[in-house]
């Protein structure tokens, strides 16, 4: 593998190396940060002592050709300075990446992993097999013990607990729910924003994905309403409801476990889900093993994995993921006056699409039509209808009702098209859905950058070059490169042979009165 930013400097210990202890046996890579504040300041100090290498540039500078295409070696760093417990997580998770993703993965950051599948595979099937679906990690992957698991319920309800993978998985005591579910990141199709405009960078690089941070997977496991209603029931008090990973997070010095929150509302109507199963397997330790939340239609950051703790607290969480970050602004908003409290909080995901084939800048030599796929989702409702168009969103036609697969509360739906056209050369295709509720999508990136280059939901466009072979010159000039045994392709390399002859030139110009007007 090719180091991505081969100027890092190497790791240099100072001083003594700190030794924090896992928290529990049979969990290891869990370092508890939350609960000692003591330990905190003193992880703080040690990551005080460091001038850590800097996130390196992609959005002004082109993305090294490279898989992975980043490294991450800031936060390999972080771990590394926070000795024995936390120093072989680089190494660890990247094992897993090997052992549970496909071999083709596009890995779009090394550590803390992320990862989005080839274009073509992600919509052949309706459910993405587990070893293509996405990864978005902020830190290391904990291994977790299932007969050593359990987690904690405790803030305002009426019985804390600590509850077993064994008493969850009892269904005397909890009844099961399965569910398809579209887990999708707001950092997918990023990269369009990139190319638009930069936007912030991050400590933790906000990757530059494409269109494949998105994924969907039938999930096993028992409803959080069920849960608390074991415990008693909320207090009065209790308003949202907060996760712990057990995975260790940095943010501008500090050091936590990775921590969000989901109002209470979305607890009640049964859309968060405390799941152990992940399209029939037991959920991968890359996906959260041995339990993980899972909130339907909500951006993913709030699908908590390797879940320690359920906090119902008043307010939304104040950990940073939930608080600093995944917050969505305006197009006026930026590094000269952003603020933690100027922008949403990015939790329904809005109606979002995309072409997955072909893909930009391939040359089609087709009929009169060319065939399309790709996926199209509404965190609020399902896709109802998806319309693609051949001139940048002129005109649309509608894909058949039939190609698209079948609906979910709670999951996209993968469609295939052959849309008409007519016209050659460079065309621009691009993809809308509308929801249930008449929701659609803004028409270009710029309607709709943010200064954090989340969620990309305008149209989803391409540029492609039409060959329309049913015409009779394209055909003839087909034959051509046939006859010659040329290739057509690349479409930048020049013919080797006369577009024409001589004779035909002069019958040509015969026909169009000579270059010149004769008076
Ligand atoms: N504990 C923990 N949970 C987490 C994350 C994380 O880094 N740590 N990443 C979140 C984000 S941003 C996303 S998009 C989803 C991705 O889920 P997946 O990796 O299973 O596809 O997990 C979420 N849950
Ligand atoms: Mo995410």
């Amino acid at each position: 593998m090719a180091p991505a930013e081969p100027n890092a400097r190497p790791f240099q210990v100072r001083g003594q190396l700190p030794f924090f202890a896992e928290e529990r046996k049979g969990w290891k890579g869990y370092v508890e940060w939350e609960r000692y504040p003591e330990k905190k300041k003193l992880a703080e100090e040690i990551l005080a002592k460091y001038d850590f290498p800097v996130p390196p540039e992609f959005q002004l500078a082109p993305l090294p050709d490279t898989n992975p295409i980043l490294e991450g070696v800031r936060w390999k760093y972080y771990h590394y300075a926070m000795g024995a417990g936390l120093s072989d997580m680089p190494d660890i998770s990247w094992k897993y990446v090997l052992k549970e993703k496909s071999e083709d993965m596009i890995h779009v950051l090394q550590f803390p992993y992320n990862g989005e599948p080839p274009r073509k595979r992600l919509v052949e099937t309706e459910i993405t097999p587990n070893k293509d679906h996405f990864v978005r990690n902020h830190g290391g992957i904990p291994e977790i013990d299932p007969t050593e698991y359990y987690f904690e319920v405790e803030g305002f309800v009426n019985k804390p607990m600590k509850i077993k993978l064994q008493d969850l998985q009892d269904e005397t005591k909890f009844p099961r729910m399965s569910t398809a579910v579209t887990l999708q990141c707001s950092g997918t199709r990023r990269i369009e924003q990139i190319h638009d405009y930069p936007g912030d960078g991050d400590e933790l690089i906000n990757a530059p994905w494409g269109e494949g941070a998105i994924g969907t997977a039938r999930y096993v496991g028992v409803s959080l309403k069920k849960v608390i209603k074991y415990c008693g029931g909320l207090k009065d008090e209790g308003e949202n409801i907060e996760f712990f990973g057990a995975d260790t997070y940095f943010k501008k010095g500090h050091i936590y476990n990775y921590a969000v929150s989901v109002p209470v509302r979305k607890m009640k109507i049964n859309e968060v889900i405390l799941a152990w199963e992940m399209n029939g397997e037991p959920l991968p330790a890359i996906h959260g093993a041995p339990l993980r939340v899972v909130v339907m239609g909500y951006i993913g950051a709030r699908s908590c994995k390797w879940l320690t703790r359920v906090n119902v607290i008043k307010d939304p969480s104040r950990a940073p993921v939930q608080m600093k970050e995944y917050i969505y602004y305006t197009p006026q908003i930026g590094k000269h006056n952003a603020t933690y409290s100027n922008g949403f909080s990015i939790q329904t995901m809005p109606v979002a699409s995309a072409i997955m084939t072909p893909v930009d800048k391939e040359v089609i030599i087709h009929d009169g039509k060319i065939k399309m796929t790709g996926w199209a989702y509404s965190g609020s409702g399902w896709p109802e209808r998806v319309e693609v168009s051949n001139d940048g969103g002129g005109v649309w036609y509608e894909v058949p009702y039939a190609q698209l697969s079948r609906k979910y509360f709670h999951a996209w739906r993968t469609w295939e098209f052959e849309i008409p056209v007519d016209a050659e050369g460079w065309l621009e295709f691009c993809v809308r859905c509308w929801d249930n509720a008449l929701n659609t999508q803004p028409t270009f990136v710029r309607s709709a950058w943010n200064w954090d280059l989340h969620v990309t939901s305008s149209c989803h466009r391409i540029k492609l070059y039409s060959v329309n072979k049913s015409k009779p010159e394209t055909a003839k000039r087909l034959k051509m490169y046939e006859q010659h045994g040329t290739d057509f392709l690349p479409l930048t390399r020049p013919a080797p042979f006369d577009l024409e002859t001589e004779e035909e030139y002069d019958a040509e110009m015969k026909r169009r009165e000579g270059r010149d007007p004769i008076e």
